[in-house]
């Protein structure tokens, strides 16, 4: 098998506006992370002042070798009130896409990046019907404002750890535990991203457009345990199928995929014996992208061209890093070399980060951040993946 990828292969990093930009006060997540029991390890605060810090991030990414920079815009900024945009939010996000073009970067953008302003949540939140109305509407907004300079659109991140962990298992907000109310926002970010699709490709602009979906290597444990088997793919059924079956005809998948998670006869059960679990609490196990990338070709067909827009790891052992992507990437040389229609990988993430519940403790990026200063350190896997994206290569 070859260590080259294709001919025009994407390489890019990640990031998310909450994660990153600071200040990000007019939305559910600074609410949860303030609020009276918060599970957050610590708030948001400063992040790591990408508002204002953008254009360096962005020259680094290029200087390390990328191609494209993934990156949210954020709701509340844009409509902080009802039906009140603000002109110099939508300012600010054409100069950060306007900063990638600059440095030969393609700006990948996503719309909905966990966070939703206060305003929606308090006038319903995801499990009410009008919110989906509400994303759309801002949606026009922002495609009409950004799209002549958008290169990809991601439509909605996650929406499936969203409803789950936000409406099931009570960690994100809106905090709850309430199955009808779980339902009720599955199918509105079902419908969100169904009907954002032709909104975006109807502004300005001309770019792919996708949803970007949570998966996992969903293991039936023991694998030739009918109990185990049909208790693993009502997960999946929950938290793959039914977001996979809205993504026809979209122009790309984005794969989002971190580890692999173990079923048995009665629900999910830990990690096995010998794998380390990492901050996240997930086992290493870089090989879930390869099978997560193979799920979603064989279940959609190979219909629609899959692109990896996070995969990466939580660690302050840099080397583990670069282990755990070098294997990732292993995987995804073995789907191109079956003929999966891979289009590109995304690190997650460029820098260290906000990591929602986990605070700043897990660091997921190629670049350190002295928060103190906001300086920023390139790490060894940061040098050495932008390496491999200049080669195209699985190189050392
Ligand atoms: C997610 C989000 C990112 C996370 C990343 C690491 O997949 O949960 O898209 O915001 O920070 O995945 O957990």
């Amino acid at each position: 098998m070859t260590n080259n990828f294709p001919e025009g292969f994407r390489w890019g990093t990640a990031t998310a506006a909450h994660q990153v930009e600071g200040g990000n006060w007019n939305n559910d997540w600074w609410a949860w992370e303030h609020a009276e029991g918060s599970p957050c390890e610590a708030p948001s605060g400063d992040a790591v002042d990408q508002w204002h810090l953008y254009e360096q991030d962005i020259a680094l990414c290029a200087a390390l070798g990328f191609d494209n920079y993934r990156f949210s815009i954020e709701w509340s900024r844009i409509e902080p009130e009802p039906g009140e945009f603000s002109r110099a939010a939508l300012d600010h996000y054409r100069r950060v896409c306007a900063a990638c073009h600059a440095h030969g970067i393609e700006p990948v953008v996503t719309f909905h990046h966990f966070t939703t302003p206060r305003w929606v949540v308090a006038e319903g939140g995801w499990h009410t019907a009008s919110t989906v109305d509400r994303f759309l509407r801002f949606s026009e907004v922002a495609v009409g404002a950004l799209g002549d300079l958008i290169g990809r659109a991601c439509t909605i991140n996650e929406p499936n750890i969203v409803a789950m962990i936000g409406y099931q298992m009570a960690f994100f907000p809106p905090g709850v535990s309430d199955l009808d109310q779980y339902r009720r926002a599955c199918d509105n970010f079902l419908a969100a991203h169904q009907r954002v699709v032709p909104i975006l490709r109807g502004g300005p602009g001309d770019f792919p457009v996708g949803l970007t979906l949570s998966m996992a290597d969903y293991q039936a444990v023991p694998a030739d345990d009918a109990d185990a088997v049909s208790t693993r793919d009502s997960v999946r059924r929950d938290m793959e199928d039914q977001y996979l079956d809205v993504c026809a005809g979209d122009d790309f998948l984005g794969v989002q995929t971190y580890s692999r998670t173990r079923v048995g006869p009665t629900g999910v059960i830990g990690g096995e014996p010998g794998y380390d679990i990492l901050e996240m609490g997930y086992e290493f196990y870089p090989e879930a992208l390869e099978a997560c990338i193979r799920r979603a070709w064989d279940y959609t067909g190979g219909s629609i061209p899959l692109l990896v827009t996070e995969n990466g790891i939580g660690t302050n052992d840099d080397e583990q890093r670069r282990r755990y992507v070098a294997t990732a990437l292993e995987g995804v040389l073995s789907c191109l070399a079956d003929g999966i229609d891979v289009r590109g990988y995304t690190y997650w993430s460029l820098l260290d980060n906000f990591e929602w519940c986990f605070g700043y403790r897990p660091r997921f990026g190629i670049i350190d951040v002295d928060r103190s200063t906001q300086r920023r350190i390139v790490k060894p896997s940061g040098e050495w993946l932008g390496r491999v994206a200049r080669a195209n290569a699985l190189i050392e």
